[in-house]
């Protein structure tokens, strides 16, 4: 089984992550993981922490000339702004920011100094989830995978629907300082976020995540655990701030017809050799996901984050000590990090598929996940 964990405090020495069950033979990029850490750094609207640090991985196990071994693989994204045991630079925290998680890990961890909560609940530790998952691209492109994360609105301000040629997709999000697809939208949500930042305020947004010629056969019906959209949706669930996952059409096919959301099933024998297997849809607003279980359509999921919880015009509060009203306390902060959510949903999802496609191949080698997947397909193929 694929699984990750990561460690690490926002201001100690790393964000660290150790991922376990990758098979041997997968080429490790680490020119790609760097340049999705780099990505993940950026986008319009981030603050001064990123100024300071130039995230790197470096690899402390599991791989050998530059391919996986087998083993569990330690990867280290170092901290520059690390000061987690300096008193005067990282002081006691005693006034929660609302929407953090300030006060309920107070409560919940007996300690009214929060910086014990809030140096792990930062999205800080995104930097390890960003790396698990770019770690894991090279496996998915062997199968011919591909996933694609952009940002859809900031702040109210939606991309539009008119997406350029796919062709074009890759060079216009990153081009684009908010990571979409939309030039246009772009300026309206860079003022909004300018606007933002000027009333000491922060915006929040919807990502998407689209994932192309995934394999039918990923996940399954037969247990909550196993469903494909379960697992995506607490994969986006738990990144900081992600308030309401997607699949497909989501909310929206709660308030039509059947007739009008259900996917028309026709089959068209010039696609058999894709990863539809020849099955044609009509419309995809199952989002490639029907009983838990892909269907050989593009996988779509959407993940709405919230405002950061950190204003530069602090909200009320209380001192947790008193009790008194108080306002909330101001650290440095983004004022707008959905470009950076973009980035940590595409690569999360990245490991959700990697990690349901080696459960559906098995294996301890790459060379036996490609031949399994290959006698599936073909036996598929027959159906
Ligand atoms: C972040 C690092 C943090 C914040 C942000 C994301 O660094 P610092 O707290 O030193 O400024 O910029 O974290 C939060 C939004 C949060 O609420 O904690 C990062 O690396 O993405």
């Amino acid at each position: 089984m694929l699984t990750y964990r990561t460690a690490g405090e926002s201001h100690g020495k790393a964000a660290v992550a150790l991922i376990e069950g990758c098979p041997a033979g997968v080429r490790v990029d680490i020119r790609g993981i760097n340049a999705e850490l780099a990505r993940r750094q950026g986008g319009y609207g981030r603050g001064g922490r990123m100024k300071i640090e130039t995230d790197t991985v470096e690899i402390l196990g599991g791989v050998r000339r530059g391919v996986t071994l087998g083993s569990p693989i330690v990867l280290v994204v170092g901290n520059r702004d690390a000061r987690i045991d300096d008193l005067k630079r990282t002081p006691r925290v005693f006034h929660p920011r609302p929407g953090h998680g300030d006060l309920a890990g107070a409560l919940k961890y007996l300690d009214p100094d929060m910086r014990s909560i809030l140096e792990r609940a930062s999205a800080r530790e995104t930097a390890a989830r960003v790396a698990a998952g770019a770690l894991m691209r090279p496996l998915l492109d062997e199968v011919g995978i591909t996933v694609f994360g952009h940002v859809v609105s900031v702040g109210g301000f939606r991309a539009c629907n008119k997406w350029p040629a796919a062709s074009a997709w890759l060079r216009t999000r990153n081009k684009s300082p908010l990571y979409s697809l939309d030039p246009q939208a772009d300026k309206t949500m860079v003022a909004a976020i300018d606007a933002a930042r000027e009333a000491g305020d922060t915006l929040g947004g919807v990502v998407e995540v689209a994932a192309f010629d995934v394999p039918p056969g990923l996940g399954s019906h037969v247990a909550a655990d196993r469903r494909l959209d379960a697992r995506l949706a607490a994969a986006l669930m738990s990144i900081q701030a992600v308030k309401g996952v997607e699949i497909g059409l989501g909310f929206d096919a709660a308030e039509l017809p059947g007739s009008q959301v259900h996917d028309d099933i026709g089959f068209d024998p010039r696609l058999r050799g894709t990863a539809s297997l020849g099955y044609t849809r009509g419309t995809n607003n199952a989002g490639g996901i029907e009983a838990g279980i892909s269907n050989g359509q593009p996988i779509v999921v959407r993940a709405a984050m919230k405002p950061i919880a950190t204003l530069g015009r602090p909200l009320p509060s209380i001192d947790i000590r008193s009790k008194k009203p108080h306002r909330a306390a101001h650290e440095r902060s983004d004022v707008c990090a959905v470009p950076a959510a973009s980035v940590v949903a595409e690569n999360a999802v990245s490991f959700e598929l990697a990690a349901a496609l080696l459960e559906k191949t098995g294996g301890d080698t790459l060379k036996e996940v490609t031949a399994h997947l290959d006698a599936y397909l073909r036996m598929a193929r027959d159906v």
